[in-house]
């Protein structure tokens, strides 16, 4: 027997969602920081056994929009509400509740399989867990509980098996060789705007979006060129920095990780655009792969 579904992962923002997918796939596909917000899309991490595969997806943290661009995030997470076979819904230690009350109703209403997952339990002491466990099971009755920490990777193997047991008999929708939906520059994008999340501070990191124009693969070494787009003339300035120094850093670092990942020598060139407004315009957010209205 043959088994495969979708496994769908949503929660509030920082919670660690990326980070539990990234273990479960035993790559760095998404990227992770401190900062809520970092993922932007909705992301396939597929893992293929020889009678299994689980195609989970990582979905943005769940906000109230207040821009074009969050909209469409918001699109992706709903749209991981449809096709799900089984749910996952991260809650992390100190967290009270999802914001969005039409979210949580369709969580708590769900007809497939919900794993309600309380996450970084490393940082609660056993009173907390007590406390926080008894909460949420209340809260969401209808799911199966399990506190995990996604970076310690505790309870995630058994989170894991469960996933295997509850998803339907059928054949592999993807390849068996294929790790994730999403082409290679995307992940050149994802790389650079990591850094970016880490190195600038307050507005910069939500005004940029990152756009790969050159993907060019040689024998021993793959070429990339791609264009870091703000909002306003005054970001571009932040962005490059003194003499260059701060964009020097952003590449140097997205490089370093992009050779992991590709496994092979990276040249990365980076330049600055204002590209006006970019987050409120329809065009050019489907042009990024936002708006899929
Ligand atoms: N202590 C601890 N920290 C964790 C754990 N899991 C994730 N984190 C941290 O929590 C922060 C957010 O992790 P992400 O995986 O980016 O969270 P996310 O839910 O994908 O966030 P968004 O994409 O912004 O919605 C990072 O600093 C992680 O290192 C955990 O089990 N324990
Ligand atoms: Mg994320």
């Amino acid at each position: 027997m043959h088994k495969a579904g979708f496994v769908n992962i949503i929660g509030n923002p920082n919670v660690g969602k990326s980070t539990l997918m990234n273990a479960f796939i035993g790559e760095k596909l998404s990227i992770i920081t401190s900062k809520a917000q970092t993922t932007r899309h909705r992301i396939l991490g597929i893992v293929n056994g020889e009678d299994f595969q689980v195609i989970l997806s990582d979905t943005p943290g769940i906000i109230k929009p207040a821009y074009e661009l969050q909209e469409s995030m918001m699109d992706f997470v709903k749209s991981a509400f449809e096709d799900a076979d089984v749910l996952i819904y991260m809650v992390e230690i100190g967290e009270k509740e999802l914001k969005d009350e039409a979210f949580f109703k369709k969580i708590t209403n769900s007809k497939i399989p919900v794993l309600l997952l309380l996450n970084k339990i490393d940082t609660s002491n056993q009173q907390q867990l007590e406390e926080q466990s008894e909460l949420w099971q209340k809260k969401v009755p209808n799911a199966e509980f399990f506190p995990i920490s996604a970076t310690e990777g505790f309870n995630v193997q058994n989170v894991f098996n469960r996933i295997i047991e509850l998803l339907p008999e059928s054949p592999a929708f993807y390849p068996k060789d294929q790790l994730t939906d999403k082409p290679e520059r995307f992940f050149v994008n994802e790389a650079i705007r990591e850094k970016i999340l880490l190195h600038y501070k307050k507005e910069i990191p939500y005004a940029v979006e990152v756009d790969t124009e050159e993907f060019f693969e040689e024998e021993n070494i793959i070429r990339m060129r791609s264009v870091i787009m703000v909002e306003r003339e005054t970001q571009k300035g932040i962005i490059i920095g003194h003499k260059g120094s701060a964009l020097k850093r952003v590449g140097v670092e997205a490089r370093k990780d992009l050779e992991k990942f590709f496994g092979k020598q990276v040249h990365l060139e980076l330049y600055v655009k204002v590209n006006k407004n970019w987050r409120s315009n329809q065009n050019q957010l489907r042009r990024f792969g936002y708006n899929q209205r």
